[in-house]
């Protein structure tokens, strides 16, 4: 058994979080130690060289006495209901005031002085996120933008010291952890299917993200989909939706034959001033003027970010057209959601020349709801990693299928099939960890390959 010094601080998880976190603890003068349940984290000699005295256990938690621990700091990857730390969640902490268990972001809420605005939801969220900063820039606010789409919150402290707003993704594992946030503005953009293997069913994984709204000021929901309402009252609540929108509410009309984005009855923007087309966009676009305008940013200047805004890497991005082939690269797709909204993006007029590139880890997922729109849309869909054969069940009979090894192996069997006019789309529906480091490093590969076959294309010409 190894003892937890007493009245220290336990941090747990040594990945961008974890460090993120010991950044933090070590520039506020907290004491702590670090746990990994690997045997062998990564980018150990890097922590060494930043905190030489700081003890690090890696291997199983149930090796720890944590009973006279301060604080304990979990990083999202590690679930929080796990034997050993569990008990902690349910004791409160009298210095703080919060459980003894927490996650980053309860860190991030003691430490920030400016406002916060929080995006949660299944899908969209980075792109939201994004989006609102790029809003807030327009509009002359000076915003730190980060969490799970990729700088860690308690980073952007020290990066950004003088901001004026923080504009952070959040998802169900940094909110699980979360006692309160108190944010400006809290939008939960949309539920559908994800992590259910750290979540246990729905119901969990929304509880989780239902955290947004604790402490919010003014909440940001989809008018489609009441799961995304807050369960707690919230001072101001504005919908967005695909419908033409009421009181203060966002959504879409017809005006003068002209598809809009509008505000009540004032319309705000054409959707075809919009660089990116496709419902959802409109919808992601909605979501972020909702946020905005809660924030009380300038309009015309939020109007000017949304027609500019062209999309985010490894989110239905084409990256080459090989032989009248397009390739699109949806690595981000990492859940069912998340791909039924890729297919639709691209899908409505393939009629038959799809050809997906799925699999992964599934984390639990129902598939069944992609049998639809893949067997109106796809010519094969190519099945690989870890899940490649629970895909293979819920589709098979639907559409075409091809078990193979890997990524790689998918790609040239989609290059061996596809016709002039196809389209080659990996949107995987399930998370990357089986075979990459993560859906970015997916993605790359994907862009690498297609880009080297366009050289040789290009060079044989
Ligand atoms: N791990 C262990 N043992 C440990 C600690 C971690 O096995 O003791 C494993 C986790 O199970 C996971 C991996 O290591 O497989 C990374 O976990 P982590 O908590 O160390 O992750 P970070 O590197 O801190 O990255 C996290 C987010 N990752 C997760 O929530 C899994 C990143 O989101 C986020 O960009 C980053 O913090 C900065 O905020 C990625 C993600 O996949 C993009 N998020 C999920 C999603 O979007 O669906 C939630």
């Amino acid at each position: 058994m190894v003892h937890v010094p007493p009245g220290i601080t336990l941090v747990v998880g040594l990945g961008l979080s974890g460090r993120a976190i010991c950044r933090h603890l070590a520039r506020q003068g907290v004491p702590f130690m670090v746990a990994d349940t690997r045997d062998e984290p990564p980018e150990m000699a890097a922590f060494f060289n930043a905190h030489p005295d700081v003890s690090v256990h890696c291997g199983p938690l149930e090796a720890l006495d944590i009973e006279a621990v301060e604080e304990v700091v979990v990083s999202p990857g590690v679930d929080p209901h796990h034997p050993t730390l569990a008990p902690l969640a349910a004791q409160m902490n009298p210095r703080t005031g919060d459980p003894r268990l927490v996650g980053e972001m309860a860190l991030f809420v003691r430490a920030a002085s400016a406002p916060i605005a929080a995006i949660t939801g299944s899908n969209a969220k980075s792109s939201v996120t994004t989006l609102l900063g790029q809003m807030a820039q327009a509009s002359g606010v000076k915003a730190a933008v980060g969490g799970n789409l990729g700088t860690p919150a308690l980073d952007l402290l020290e990066q950004q010291p003088d901001a004026e707003l923080f504009i952070l993704e959040l998802s169900s594992f940094q909110l699980e952890t979360t006692p309160r946030l108190g944010a400006a503005v809290a939008a939960f953009l949309n539920l559908s299917e994800d992590h259910l293997d750290r979540h246990g069913d729905m119901q969990g994984y929304r509880r989780a993200k239902q955290a947004i709204f604790r402490g919010a000021q003014h909440a940001v929901v989809n008018a489609e989909e009441p799961m995304t309402f807050p369960d707690e009252p919230v001072a101001e609540l504005t919908r967005f939706g695909s419908q033409p929108p009421s009181g203060r509410d966002l959504g879409l009309a017809l005006e003068q034959g002209r598809l809009t984005l509008m505000k009540g009855k004032a319309s705000w923007l054409a959707a075809d001033q919009l660089a990116m087309v496709g419902q959802h966009h409109y919808l992601n676009g909605l979501a972020a003027l909702a946020m905005g305008d809660a924030l009380e940013f300038d309009r015309a200047a939020m109007c000017e970010a949304l027609k500019a805004f062209k999309g985010l890497p490894h989110r239905s991005e084409l990256i080459a057209e090989l032989d009248g082939v397009k390739w699109v690269n949806d690595s981000k797709g990492t859940n069912v959601g998340a791909t039924l909204a890729a297919i639709e993006g691209i899908g409505a007029d393939l009629n038959g020349r799809l050809i997906l590139l799925a699999g992964g880890v599934g984390k639990g997922a129902d598939f069944s709801p992609l049998t639809v729109p893949l067997s109106a849309n796809a010519r094969c869909v190519i099945l690989f990693g870890q899940d490649a054969s629970r895909l293979d069940e819920a589709l098979s009979g639907h559409v075409e299928t091809r078990l193979v090894a890997d990524l790689a192996h998918a790609m040239q069997e989609a290059y061996a099939l596809a016709k002039p006019g196809d389209c080659v789309l990996l949107s995987p529906a399930c998370a990357s960890l089986d075979q990459f480091v993560n859906y970015q490093a997916r993605g790359d590969a994907f862009r690498h390959w297609v880009q080297q076959k366009a050289q040789f294309a290009s060079e044989a010409s």
